[in-house]
């Protein structure tokens, strides 16, 4: 950013600083917890221009549908719907989760909280198996989805954002272009694919939904979901969400737009931000 007087504040300071720094006044500070968020594998930073003065790649737009109510508390890493409720994974030290509610009314109907050493990030669910990732602590967690007990744990080698599963493969992010697939008992990873539009990589893909052969990515700190072709990895659509934070004056970095669900009833996929008063159910406009 330029023309800044604000110091940056880097990550790992508004981590530890939990819920209550991340409701301080931080607009503008993103480039800083990008830099000290730094992938692996080198990618080109995606910009607002980038993806809307751009015609390769259709840009489509959304229509609300329903609105439901989302814990303010929720710092929003993992999201996914099963047999209607959603089950939410959440970050910051002391503040992580693993959550099941019920959209209707926000009503909590199972609650674990991670001990304060992990921050939780990605969450998928599996032949019965609930999978969390955290982010740097090198450990990944299993529960079981129908008594929501932990059943175990295992190792995992790189930063944990977001998960997901297509059937056969647990998928997961790490904050580059690259996204592995997995095998779901050992974590074997079996192939990578590394996400790309026109232009060349694109990284900080977080929070991930696959769903009947799209595989759906919040890039971290923007309001696009890219819609990835998960064969290759080229990205073959996006979904711009701008306008749908309900309070862009307070809702700024850290508490960007992240989580996308699907509602296998409807279709229609599900999507909130970190601490947003709100998960809505959207209509993608094709472009
Ligand atoms: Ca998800």
């Amino acid at each position: 950013m330029t023309g800044s007087s604000i110091q940056p504040i880097g990550r790992r300071r508004l981590l530890q600083a939990g819920l209550a720094g991340a409701v301080l006044p931080l607009a503008g500070r993103a480039e800083a917890g990008q830099a000290e968020r730094a992938p692996f594998h080198a990618h080109v930073e995606l910009t607002r221009r980038r993806v809307l003065d751009q015609h390769a790649i259709p840009v489509h737009g959304y229509k609300v549908t329903k609105r439901f109510p989302h814990a303010r508390s929720s710092y929003t890493e993992g999201l996914v719907m099963v047999d209607g409720a959603i089950i939410e994974g959440t970050g910051l030290y002391g503040h992580s989760r693993l959550l099941r509610w019920d959209p209707a009314s926000g009503r909590v109907l199972d609650h674990i909280a991670l001990e304060e050493r992990y921050f939780g990030e990605g969450v998928t669910v599996l032949d019965g198996v609930i999978h969390q990732l955290t982010y740097i602590e090198n450990v990944r967690f299993t529960y079981d989805v129908k008594s929501f007990t932990r059943t175990g744990e295992g190792r995992f080698e790189s930063q944990g954002w977001g998960m997901t599963q297509d059937g056969k493969s647990i998928i997961t992010s790490n904050g580059s272009s690259g996204i592995c697939f997995r095998n779901p008992t050992t974590f074997a990873i079996e192939r990578i694919i590394y996400v790309a539009d026109e232009v060349g990589p694109v990284g900080f893909l977080n929070e991930l939904e696959y769903d009947n052969g799209t595989l759906y990515a919040n890039v971290w700190q923007t309001h696009f979901i890219a819609e990835i072709d998960p064969a290759s990895g080229r990205i073959v659509g996006w979904i711009n969400l701008e306008g749908l934070n309900p309070d862009p004056k307070q809702l700024v970095f850290p508490l960007v737009l992240n989580g996308i669900a699907v509602d296998s009833r409807s279709g229609r996929l599900l999507v909130t931000g970190k601490c947003w008063p709100h998960l809505y159910e959207i209509e993608v406009l094709r472009a």
